[in-house]
């Protein structure tokens, strides 16, 4: 399957005129009218603390809740405006919460432990993404036939995150049916990245992403089957984990998952401080937090550490950037001199196929035989399925409520491409094999998040594969855990992804807390 010279060239010759056509498609789009400004920095220190701490603040009334719910809705109302993340507010419902809570403190005589036990979270502000049922907020996922469908009940990750004293401020927006790297849709409209207003958030988890990045919350979640976590967590400069399958429930999502996917998919917390990452996952995997070693104490000098530089020259995928390169090398140097360990290049041959594993994959029937629920039928819910190649041609026309995006997906269903193919799940067998056989129950790996950092809104249609680095991960079945490591001389966020084997998680986690302590995690995007 290697690609021989004359292969290469037509690659290459492709590339170059994708990169034309968007050059063309960029100065044929309108301007946005909030491109070149920037966030305005944060000036309430409340904002620059993590859950928490702010829960601990809350607790022995060093602040109240209403004061921090407070703090939070005014930096979403100075910054929402810009962002486009939050697509629903509940603003009014949670500051008669946060009241409650500050009552219920007030009259508690437990004391602090009693508190810290029961309800972690009291009195913290969370923003949850729209895709997940939230009572009373939207159950749309960015389809406009689908609007005015509202949650009647909380999905069960957020009902925990809820009754662990977590107040939601609203929901936030996603890609088309949460399955594109743009959080864009024609209901909720397009979401900026705050780094950089023209460029993408990434997604679907995207409205997380960028209502975390730009401070408008400190906790917040998401679900991730190919990168939704990771790819907004990395392009907005916050942390995310996509946990290991089966432990976090994936009920009352929309769409619901179907074939197999429920495998690959994980739902995890998104935040902008690491140390906020483990005590939520302890909420939210809810009864099978056992199945997990939270509790147990990770040293990172008695880990074994692994790199991967990029997937070894897919021929869907682009080269990772060199900034994405080096800050990897930095990561593997400051890791061998603090920690005396020795960080090992490998090389997996099959990573070159990530996209074609993640496609075979993703639409395999489930054990009873029964194939994953064409997307063709989601987008044309709840009426007839939508036939993508007339959405094509009415987007042409400026007439279809379906964004590129989906149709493109909707076209990608019926072409060869996505069909399972035999020698893939070969490829993919023997590389979970060396890859389980590598990891073991003591060994991280660190893998590029993507080739580039964020890209100009709309670029990803044009470089539609690159988010196999994440999502090969999915398939796998392994945790992983998105960490920003600072900004590259443009001003946007880098990372890596850092992975580990099945139901290591405590391992990657461990890693959240070195790395942000290294390279100084979270930045404030309105900062110089
Ligand atoms: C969201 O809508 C779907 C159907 O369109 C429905 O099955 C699901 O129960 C709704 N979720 C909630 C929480 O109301
Ligand atoms: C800019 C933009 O399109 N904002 C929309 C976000 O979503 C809400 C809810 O659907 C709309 O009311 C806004 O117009």
């Amino acid at each position: 399957m290697a690609l021989g010279c004359l292969q290469r060239l037509q690659v290459w010759l492709f590339k170059a005129l994708v990169g034309l056509l968007f050059a063309v498609f960029r100065l044929l789009s309108p301007s946005s009218g909030v491109s070149g400004r920037k966030l305005p920095p944060i000036t309430d220190p409340l904002l620059a603390l993590s859950a928490t701490q702010l829960a601990k603040k809350i607790r022995r009334r060093e602040v109240s809740s209403v004061e921090v719910v407070q703090a939070y809705i005014d930096r979403i109302q100075e910054v929402n405006p810009l962002l486009n993340a939050v697509i629903k507010d509940r603003f009014s419902a949670a500051l008669q919460e946060a009241a409650q809570v500050d009552k219920l403190i007030e009259e508690e005589t437990g004391g602090e432990e009693v508190l810290e036990d029961r309800l972690p979270l009291l009195g913290v502000p969370l923003s949850v993404k729209e895709s997940f049922s939230l009572q009373g907020m939207p159950n749309a996922t960015g389809l406009i036939s689908r609007r005015g469908f509202v949650s009647t009940v909380d999905a069960p990750p957020v009902a925990l995150l809820k009754r662990a004293g977590a107040i939601p401020l609203g929901v936030t927006n996603t890609s088309e049916l949460c399955m594109w790297c743009e959080s864009n849709n024609h209901l909720h409209g397009i979401t900026r990245n705050p780094y950089d207003l023209d460029r993408i958030p990434g997604g679907s988890s995207g409205g997380e992403g960028s209502i975390l990045g730009g401070a408008g919350a400190v906790i917040g979640i998401g679900a991730d089957i190919g990168g939704s976590i990771r790819m907004p967590c990395f392009f907005c400069g916050v942390f995310g984990h996509k946990t290991t399958p089966g432990i976090v429930s994936n009920e009352n999502q929309y769409p619901p998952y179907s074939g197999r996917q429920e495998e690959y998919v994980s739902t995890g917390p998104m935040c902008r401080y690491a140390e906020d990452l483990l005590p939520m996952l302890k909420i939210m995997a809810g009864p099978k937090v056992n199945m997990l070693s939270l509790n147990t104490k990770v040293d990172l000098k008695k880990l074994r550490f692994f790199t991967i530089p990029h997937d070894g020259g897919s021929m869907m995928t682009y080269p990772v950037n060199k900034d994405l390169m080096q800050i990897q090398k930095q990561v593997v140097q400051r890791l061998e001199a603090d920690l005396g360990v020795k960080v090992q290049e490998v090389h997996f041959p099959e990573l070159k196929y990530g996209f074609q594993i993640w496609t075979t994959y993703m639409g395999l029937p489930d054990d009873k035989g029964k194939p994953p629920q064409p997307f063709a039928e989601l987008m044309g819910e709840p009426g007839r399925p939508v036939w993508p190649l007339w959405e094509l041609l009415k987007r042409f026309l400026g007439k279809s409520e379906h964004t590129a995006a989906a149709i493109g997906l909707g076209l990608l269903e019926m072409s060869p491409l996505s069909k399972p193919s035999a020698s893939v799940i070969q490829l993919k067998e023997k590389l979970q094999k060396e890859m389980e056989e590598l990891l073991g129950t003591d060994g991280v790996l660190l893998y590029p998040s993507h080739p580039r950092v964020a890209p100009k809104h709309h670029h990803p249609l044009f470089r539609p594969f690159d988010f196999a680095y994440t999502g090969v991960i999915n398939i796998l079945g392994l945790p992983v855990t998105q960490c920003p490591l600072g900004l590259n001389d443009e001003g946007l966020p880098l990372g890596v992804q850092v992975v580990a084997g099945k139901l290591q998680d405590h391992l990657t986690l461990a890693m959240a807390l070195y790395l942000e302590k290294t390279f100084g995690g979270w930045r404030d995007p309105g900062a110089n």
